[in-house]
């Protein structure tokens, strides 16, 4: 079978440490959309390491990590995230995987993601720059590269004519470039690419999935509210960033999902731009950026930040069908004299609602709010969930009933062993 894990609110929820947390239980981890937008940091024995588009079971030696056809991959950058893996001492040649379907970024993806930023002007989605608009614009086109044309003699056609295309749609931004560097070292990571296992994973994953026993974590990115269709669109990433995206991003039929992991941080953060009900624009916010380092892992921009939002939840639950939710990042409320949960919203018209009406990018959201106690302690060195402060297990149990689904996992710091199980 087949578990999900992803995040439930604007990414950044921590997904990196919970699927690192949970790999020894799975064969497989693979990754099912999006790509170097990703940041998924992973921290043990006193290592940090930041992946982007390679699967976060990649530190366990008997787990394979696969990059699904539904992921839009840059060479570039895959070469640098191996290099960087260089003092693990990783067996490549056996634990990745990755798909001849996944789409290529070329670095005139890249250019045209700035240069429609830049045309947006004020209203510019906030993207990381990738290319991860422009390249699954071109898949859904039906004029993309895929890993697998690069193994052929018509790739440099192939790539010609689309680089030409691209060319005139910079031009009528009047987007200024240099491409040569950039072209010398995408073809260098081409070549370098090749000589990792590029394989139909289809097969490969559905075959693993006959083997008694075994079992495949589909790790998301980004988080629930940036898909492409249920997110606060325009302000959302080009991919299914929810449970449906891992059918599609895979080869795998929906009767092969079993659990589904919901991560959500125990209060809020989004970057770029788009509507967030709950943003903090005061100290507090700052407070909670500062005490929660809330700064992007992929761009370093600072993470907008702000309360805890159920509606919002409660939205990404039913999307999912999450069947249980890990809470990240509560040490970083240890500060906090009271702490606010949004409840519902109302409306310009006064209308109360749990519900995200369908216009939330242009009318404003009014949070209503239920506060609690906060529990003004360190949480340090706590590993059994019963000794947690009486007013964190408030907390907790308030979410519960709220979501009406159960908190299994609650996380209280960076490192792989600040991890409660609550199973
Ligand atoms: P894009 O680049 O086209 O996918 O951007 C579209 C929107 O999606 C948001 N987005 C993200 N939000 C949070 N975390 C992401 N990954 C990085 C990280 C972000 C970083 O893990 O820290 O380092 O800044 C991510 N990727 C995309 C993005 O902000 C746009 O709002
Ligand atoms: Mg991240």
């Amino acid at each position: 079978m087949v578990d999900i894990l992803l995040g439930l609110q604007w990414g950044d929820e921590g997904k990196g440490k919970i699927v690192d947390v949970l790999a020894p239980q799975y064969k497989v981890v693979a990754r099912f959309q999006g790509g170097p937008n990703a940041g998924h940091t992973l921290e043990f024995e006193g290592k940090k390491h930041v992946l982007h588009q390679i699967p976060s079971g990649i530190f366990r030696p008997e787990s394979i990590n696969i990059i699904g056809n539904g992921v839009v991959l840059d060479p570039i950058i895959f070469k640098k995230e191996i290099e960087a893996l260089a003092p693990y001492q990783i067996d490549f040649s056996k634990t990745l995987y990755i798909s001849k379907k996944t789409a290529i970024i070329i670095p005139t993806h890249r250019l045209l993601d700035a240069a429609s930023e830049k045309a947006k002007a004020e209203a510019k989605i906030g993207s990381t720059l990738k290319g991860i608009g422009p390249t699954y614009a071109d898949k859904i086109s039906r004029q993309g590269l895929r890993l697998g044309d690069a193994l052929s003699e018509g790739f440099q056609a192939k790539y010609n004519k689309l680089v030409e295309t691209h060319k005139r749609m910079l031009d009528f931004y009047q987007f200024e470039y240099d491409l040569e560097a950039a072209e010398k070292e995408f073809f260098e990571a081409l070549e370098f690419i090749k000589k990792f296992n590029l394989v139909e994973s289809e097969y490969l994953i559905n075959k693993k999935l006959a083997e008694e026993g075994t079992r495949v974590l589909a790790e998301g990115a980004q988080g629930s509210l940036l898909d492409i269709d249920f997110g606060s669109y325009p302000f959302v990433t080009s991919s299914n960033t929810t449970a449906s995206g891992v059918c599609s991003g895979l080869g795998v039929s929906p009767s092969k999902i079993a659990e589904v992991y919901g991560i959500f941080k125990a209060y809020c953060t989004r970057v770029g731009s788009g509507p967030f009900p709950t943003e903090l624009l005061d100290e507090t916010g700052e407070r909670m950026r500062q005490e929660g380092r809330e700064f992007g892992s992929t761009t370093g921009r600072p993470r907008r930040c702000g309360w805890i939002d159920l509606p919002t939840l409660k939205y990404s639950i039913m999307l999912n069908g999450v069947t249980q939710l890990v809470m990240m990042k509560v040490d970083v409320l240890n500060i906090f004299d009271e702490i606010k949960v949004c409840t519902h919203y109302e409306l310009p018209d006064g209308t109360i609602t749990d519900e995200l009406p369908y216009d939330m990018t242009d009318i404003t959201l009014k949070p209503v709010y239920k506060t609690l106690p906060g529990w003004k302690q360190s949480l340090e060195g706590i590993q059994d969930f019963e000794q947690m402060p009486q007013a964190l297990k408030d907390y907790t149990a308030f979410l519960e009933k709220e979501l009406n689904t159960a908190i299994t996992y609650v996380s209280t710091g960076p490192d792989r062993s600040a991890t409660l199980s609550r199973k």
